[in-house]
């Protein structure tokens, strides 16, 4: 197997223009692998800390002491990787070297691991004996963390084309309806800017119910059935609403509070009129409770962890034996390690959960989490629909089905 002969690290930006920690990995003075740590704008509080100190400068200092112990091992060894940047960092969360470079430095050294044996990353990370493509699932109308006032409280409304046989199908629909949105927007208020939220998604000034019946409404138009060639989707981001002090969840700027009684009758409301296939963080992220009852209600409808499970094992657990999910995020930085998140995904495969891996707000153009959807047997691939971070995503998994290693895509 090849051997790591180099590693390299620098800080470069996002798509916020906020620093990234980037790491490089050569194997054989050879293979290259490269991974920029992703960025979140509604991160969970249980999430892995992304810099020490909120200082990117910090964390890229412990690169050379991580390489000194992995230089001249074999690349795709993840477990002893994984291994050697826990004993660096001694914490449970990361807060000592930061998340940002576990991620970083695993994913970029299975990717040189895959370049040396002449494979797809994905295939490194799962060992199944079929593929399958997840459904690109993309944001289509942002608000809440991801855009300015006047938007929806509601943090995203997602497309996914659940009737796609075919990957380019799938994303050219998706394309469509994002497209047929502005014309709607567009024509309902004259002085739309075309304004977008981090992920793209467009950003309207308008409140959450008006912003569900503007996507309706696209659909429609191009002919479409919800819950047939397309379903719409929603991550509520519940915990940027919630308000612990008063024990409500605040929509500032739809001018209403909800008990959580009345958040589970709103949530139940939205997903029964437009028809919801995902619902993500459809309350906050400590109330396993309120999930439960959701999932024991809509066992239809993918009820999602993300602020809820972060991509943590022990919390997966937790909500495993709540039965408050059917359906987690998988977001490797707020895992840390690529080896951290693939043990979470293992848990949740095992226990019927299913797993949609995310791009986070903040991106870069790398496009290893379309590997990782795969190879985690995602269902569903979060990755937006427009701007160069997240087409950067859609096309890899133009350019993996030249291969004829994926059979098709998920069903739902
Ligand atoms: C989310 C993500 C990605 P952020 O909440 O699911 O859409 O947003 O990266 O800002 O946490
Ligand atoms: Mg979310």
């Amino acid at each position: 197997m090849a051997k790591i002969t180099s590693i390299n690290g620098r800080l470069i930006y996002n798509s916020r223009g906020s620093k990234a920690l980037e790491v490089d990995v050569v194997s054989d003075n050879q293979y290259l692998g490269r991974s920029c740590a992703p960025s979140g704008a509604s991160v969970g509080k249980y999430e892995a800390v992304s810099f020490p100190n909120d200082q990117p400068e910090e964390s890229l200092r412990f690169l050379d002491e991580i390489s000194k112990k992995i230089i001249g091992y074999e690349s795709d060894d993840l477990k002893f990787i994984d291994e050697v940047i826990k004993s660096v960092d001694g914490t449970a969360d990361y807060s000592k070297i930061g998340g940002s470079l576990a991620y970083a430095i695993t994913i970029a050294t299975m990717e040189s691991a895959s370049k040396a044996v002449n494979k797809q990353l994905f295939q490194l990370i799962g060992d199944q004996n079929e593929y399958r493509f997840p459904l690109p699932l993309g944001n289509i109308l942002g608000g809440g963390a991801h855009a300015g006032p006047g938007t929806p409280d509601i943090q995203e409304i997602l497309i996914c084309a659940t009737g796609s046989k075919t990957i380019r199908d799938a994303i050219e629909t998706n394309f469509a309806v994002h497209k047929e949105l502005q014309k709607v927007i567009e024509k309902v208020d004259p002085t739309f800017t075309n304004g977008k939220g981090d992920e793209g998604g467009w950003a309207p000034k308008c409140k959450n119910e008006k912003a569900l019946e503007f996507c309706v409404t696209a659909c429609e138009n191009l002919g479409y059935t919800l819950g047939k060639e397309v379903s719409l989707g929603v991550d509520f981001a519940s915990s940027t609403q919630w308000n612990e002090e008063k024990g409500k969840y605040v929509y500032e700027r739809a001018g209403f509070e909800n008990t959580p009684e009345k958040q589970i009758e709103f949530v139940t409301g939205i997903i029964k009129k437009y028809k919801i296939i995902y619902a993500e963080d459809a309350v906050h992220e400590e109330a396993f409770e309120d999930m439960a009852e959701l999932t024991a209600k809509f066992p239809d409808t993918l009820i999602v962890g993300d602020d809820l499970t972060v991509t943590n094992k022990n919390i997966l657990k937790k909500a495993i034996e709540q039965k408050s999910c059917n359906a987690a995020i998988l977001k490797v930085n707020q895992a840390g390690s690529l080896y951290d998140a693939l043990e979470f995904a293992k848990l949740a495969s095992s226990n019927n959960i299913k797993l949609i891996t995310s791009h986070r707000s903040g991106e870069s153009i790398d496009s290893q989490i379309s590997h990782i959807g795969i190879g985690t047997n995602s269902k569903m691939l979060k990755i937006g629909v427009v701007g160069g971070e997240r087409v950067a995503k859609i096309n890899e998994l133009i350019r993996i089905s030249e291969h004829d290693l994926i059979q098709g895509v998920m069903e739902i």
